[in-house]
């Protein structure tokens, strides 16, 4: 399809009160929209390209709209290499409305959601995957899926994907070299060469699917708090809280409802959830808090298995011990008290992480936090694992393929069986990046922008 209308325009800013709002406009248009919408206080013949001036925004007729800042910005160093114009108006929506009527009356379209970030990818300033990292650090949750996105945004994913492109390539030369001169080649040696070098790749590749660890910087981690009522689950979020948020009483039972708050560990966004202790009981509206308290710690990330220390184990602390998996961590908690139950006690039934704590003296609740953060805080060494699902997926589909060339090679299948498999991997590897992306992936990819990016 010819487009009609190139040049797009749209509010930047989010709606609501604000210091300012920024209309944006890009396209072959914007320097003429520009000067017909806003007037310098200097006059000035041209308007000199990334230089921001003072001025004033008007409407039909010369009727001043807003006082403002404005900055023209000629292709091709601008976000979308095109011409882009920015008029930096007060905030509220009122007066950016206005000027962006304005544009849209002088020949710009309302931008698509992604538009000008996709405007950037299709004239090659940047590719997928670092468009993709855009959208991802306006929507970052806390400070370490910011620094994820940022990673990705200098070209992170970019980078890794052209590494492990190159040296597929390098395999494939090598298969080519053993099928094109058999004789100078000797096949078991380049064989095993190739199974070498693709298990390299390989091992890399998964450890960039790190599918738990992406959920957790995209959506946060949950952390839930478990165990028999009276043992101190309120206490102990309210300790790491570092605030009275839930009810605590010597009375057991006294949490029926499963409450939530946030806390930040590491850079990482966490739910922290208090829960009904566990117990059967004949009450039906605990009995309905006790079944949340179960769901919840379900699709925990981490639970937080709560002990008293006064009191020795019963059957309810034994059969959550016994199920504890590798998202436990036990808190032996009250150890300001004279101690009845103690670790080795514990030990009998699980090989989880104990800590002693005391929710109120505090004791232990750092090295809780501590462990808490290394838990759920993603490892960075490395340039992290791979946060969009996208590319998580594209990245396995070309594991698999190349596992299956693994497979062929060790089967003793001729080198080029495995050479097809290796091409399957560097297609998909490029998908990341986009490229030969088909314009339904990038469309796909786009809709989720918002307007304005
Ligand atoms: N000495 C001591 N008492 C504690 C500690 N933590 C909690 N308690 C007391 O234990 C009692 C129960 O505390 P909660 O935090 O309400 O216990 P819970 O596990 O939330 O109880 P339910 O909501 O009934 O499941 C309260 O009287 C607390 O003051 C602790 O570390 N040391
Ligand atoms: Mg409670």
């Amino acid at each position: 399809m010819i487009e009609t209308n190139n040049t797009i325009a749209a509010i930047a800013t989010p709606t609501g009160m604000g210091g300012i709002a920024i209309v944006r406009v890009s396209g072959d248009r914007a320097e003429d929209i520009l000067k017909a919408l806003f007037i310098p206080a200097k006059p000035r013949e041209c308007f000199e390209s990334h230089r921001l001036m003072y001025g004033r925004a008007v409407g039909e007729g010369g009727a001043t709209l807003d006082e403002c800042m404005a900055v023209l910005m000629r292709a091709p160093s601008s976000y979308t290499r095109e011409d882009v114009a920015e008029i930096h108006c007060h905030g509220g929506g009122v007066s950016a409305g206005a000027v962006l009527e304005r544009a849209l009356a002088l020949g710009a379209r309302m931008a698509l959601p992604g538009e000008f970030t996709k405007r950037a990818f299709l004239n090659g300033r940047i590719d997928l995957s670092r468009a993709e990292a855009v959208m991802q650090l306006i929507g970052a949750q806390g400070a370490a899926a910011a620094r994820a996105s940022v990673r990705q945004l200098e070209g992170g994913v970019s980078g890794f994907v052209r590494d492990v492109s190159q040296r597929l390539t390098g395999v494939l030369a090598l298969i080519e070299a053993s099928t094109d001169f058999p004789d100078e080649v000797e096949e078991e040696a380049a064989a095993a060469d190739v199974v070498e070098r693709l298990e390299d790749v390989l091992g890399e590749l998964r450890a960039r699917c790190d599918e738990r660890s992406a959920r957790v910087l995209r959506e946060g981690a949950s952390i839930v708090l478990a165990g028999r009522p009276n043992v101190g689950k309120s206490s102990l979020m309210n300790a790491l809280l570092d605030q009275e948020r839930a009810i605590v009483t010597e009375i057991p039972g006294t949490t029926r409802d499963v409450l939530t708050e946030r806390i930040t560990l590491g850079g990482v966004v966490a739910e922290l959830s208090d829960t009904a202790g566990r117990r059967s009981t004949d009450d039906p509206i605990e009995r309905i808090g006790v079944d949340r308290a179960l769901r919840a710690a379900e699709s925990a990330d981490v639970v937080l298995i709560v002990l008293d220390a006064a009191e020795a184990l019963d059957a309810s602390d034994v059969e959550l011990l016994q199920k504890a998996d590798e998202r436990a961590v036990i808190c032996l908690n009250k150890s300001d008290l004279a101690p009845v139950l103690c670790a080795q006690d514990i030990r009998k039934h699980t090989d989880a992480k104990i800590l002693e704590i005391s929710a109120q003296t505090g004791q232990g609740i750092e090295a809780l936090i501590a462990e808490l953060t290394r838990r759920v805080a993603p490892d960075e060494e490395g340039g992290g694992t791979l946060t969009v699902r996208r590319h998580i997926e594209l990245a396995r589909t070309a594991a698999d393929s190349l596992e299956r060339a693994v497979d062929a090679v060790r089967g003793a299948l001729p080198l080029d069986t495995a050479a097809i498999d290796i091409r399957l991997a560097l297609a998909s590897l490029s998908e990341i990046t986009g490229e030969n992306a088909t314009e339904a992936v990038i469309d796909r990819v786009f809709r989720d922008f918002c307007v304005g990016k």
